[in-house]
């Protein structure tokens, strides 16, 4: 018999074992965000031919306008989830505090809470660039039986038991781990399954590609500028090339195949950073360490932040572990240099 890929429901039962606590909710965690993804993945494809682009006329917390799409996007994650009754808290860009999960036969005895930007980089959508959604799943820490508590979300990325992403661009893919390594999945929409396509990607040490906003530079800090510059240097022939589509996942999933570092730092627009450390930073740096990369503030490891608030910010550095060491020994030399 042809030999076919996996798809991800046969991945995901044969991996039941090795997922923590291995008590079924956390796959059918994945199973909901991949029944959302499908849904949201039509939508996103239509986006040219109806009359869902364009803002919602809302603002988000960030006090960016709400793309009608965003709002259909967590809509989509947010409802599937409580659908299936599986999590006892959710928590996304798109709402300004997190949701209890009440459900039928109380959903306060479920062990896992789930954080999410729903449909990132959505400024992209009415230009046809590729997006994404971003997951990330905690174990709770209040007791089971108990509503969920704003600490079940304000823990630090380390203690992340799966994150994943899902990238709607010339094919829609599902990426995550959970734990045990990263494994990408391909969506054929013909037939609306996932199919295991990038199995166990390594993130390659070095690579040639540095993705960053030069557009901010002059209000970059000084270690950042002296990476750049060290990026564009041709002393010893150095080939490397800029790279920035403006999508946190697209960047960063080209990044994980092919080599590369992506920046977003302080900047005088951006004091604490542009990315929000909950549901961007801290679940694409458990996926890339996961697959071998580094991720960090520009100092510190950034699932080592201990966060405070339920949206804050933080700087990221992702990406090639040797060029993440590079762009951090800048900013430590630069530090250095101020005394
Ligand atoms: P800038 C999209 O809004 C996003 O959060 C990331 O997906 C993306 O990498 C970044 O912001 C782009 O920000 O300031 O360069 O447009």
């Amino acid at each position: 018999m042809e030999e076919r890929n996996k798809t991800l429901g046969e991945f995901i039962i044969e991996n039941q074992a090795a997922f923590q606590y291995s008590s079924g909710e956390l796959s059918r965690i994945i199973n909901s965000i991949r029944l959302a993804a499908k849904v949201v993945n039509y939508k996103v494809n239509k986006a040219g031919l109806v009359d869902i682009i364009g803002a919602a006329g809302a603002q988000n917390i960030q006090g960016e306008d709400q793309q009608k799409l965003d709002v259909y996007a967590n809509e989509i994650f947010i409802q599937t989830l409580i659908n299936r009754e599986i999590v006892c808290g959710i928590a996304s860009e798109e709402n300004d505090e997190y949701i209890t999960v009440e459900g039928n036969d109380n959903c306060h005895n479920n062990k896992y809470v789930v954080l999410m930007d729903p449909l990132d980089g959505s400024s992209n959508i009415d230009v046809n660039v590729s997006v994404g959604t971003i997951f990330s799943v905690y174990r709770r820490i209040s007791p089971v039986g108990t509503p969920v508590t704003i600490e079940d979300f304000l823990q630090p990325g380390i203690n992340q038991v799966a994150a994943g992403y899902v990238i709607y661009s010339t094919s829609t893919m599902l990426v995550y781990t959970t734990g045990h390594g990263v494994n990408g999945f391909t969506l054929n929409p013909a037939i609306g399954t996932f199919y295991l396509s990038h199995p166990n990607i390594q993130f390659p040490k070095n690579g040639i590609i540095y993705s960053v906003n030069e557009g901010n530079y002059v209000h970059f800090p000084q270690g950042v500028k002296d990476y750049i510059k060290y990026c564009q240097l041709e002393e010893d022939e150095r080939p490397y090339t800029s790279r920035y589509i403006g999508s946190l996942v697209s960047d960063i999933h080209r990044n994980m195949l092919k080599g590369g570092i992506y920046l977003y730092p302080t900047s005088s627009k951006s004091p604490k950073g542009k990315l929000r450390l909950l549901y961007e930073c801290n679940p694409m740096a458990f996926i890339v360490e996961q697959a071998g990369g580094k991720a960090s503030d520009g100092l510190n490891r950034i699932m080592e932040i201990e966060p405070k608030e339920l949206h804050e910010r933080a700087p990221f550095f992702c990406g090639s572990y040797n060029m993440v060491e590079k762009a951090e020994d800048f900013m430590r030399l630069a530090k250095l240099s101020k005394y």
